[in-house]
């Protein structure tokens, strides 16, 4: 009887102790990253252009500003933030040194407007191809996105 009485404790712990463990499980699944980027992409390169602009949407997931301080990429010899702006009809790029995302705030990087310019691009990666480009944030964070390059077609 006593034994018996003890096996059912050691199962009841076992269950509860499996419990528990789902619990965190689906707790650290829900978890958001900081940061998210989705569509990051370049054009298909044209042969003998050293330089792309590739495109993306950030997220900053969290309840404060995010400060993009350095943009790298394996393919580039630099990366730059760059802003299409108008000035009296004429349009021009001009570099972003520090640019800032609201908390909560998306910000697209789209044709006409905010771009990463890849310059000083050796081996034009191919349509189809992916390459990593890494961001690093003021708060130390950082983050690598896979860029795809779509083709012109
Ligand atoms: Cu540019």
């Amino acid at each position: 009887m006593k034994s018996s009485l003890f096996r059912l404790c050691l199962i009841k712990r076992s269950t509860l102790l499996y419990w528990l463990g789902f619990l965190m499980l689906g707790c650290s699944q829900q978890e958001q990253a900081p940061l998210t980027i989705e569509q990051l992409h370049i054009m298909q390169i044209p042969p003998g252009q050293s330089t792309a602009a590739a495109y993306m949407t950030l997220k900053n997931n969290t309840d404060k500003t995010l400060v993009l301080n350095y943009v790298h990429s394996p393919i580039a010899a630099d990366v730059e933030v760059h802003r299409v702006i108008y000035d009296q009809g004429m349009m021009q790029m001009r570099q972003v040194q520090h640019l800032s995302i609201d908390p909560g705030k998306t910000l697209n990087f789209e044709p006409g407007g905010y771009h990463l310019m890849l310059m000083g691009i050796e081996q034009a990666p191919a349509a189809g191809e992916t390459f990593d480009i890494s961001l690093e944030f003021e708060n130390g964070y950082a983050i690598v996105g896979k860029a795809e390059v779509r083709s012109l077609h």
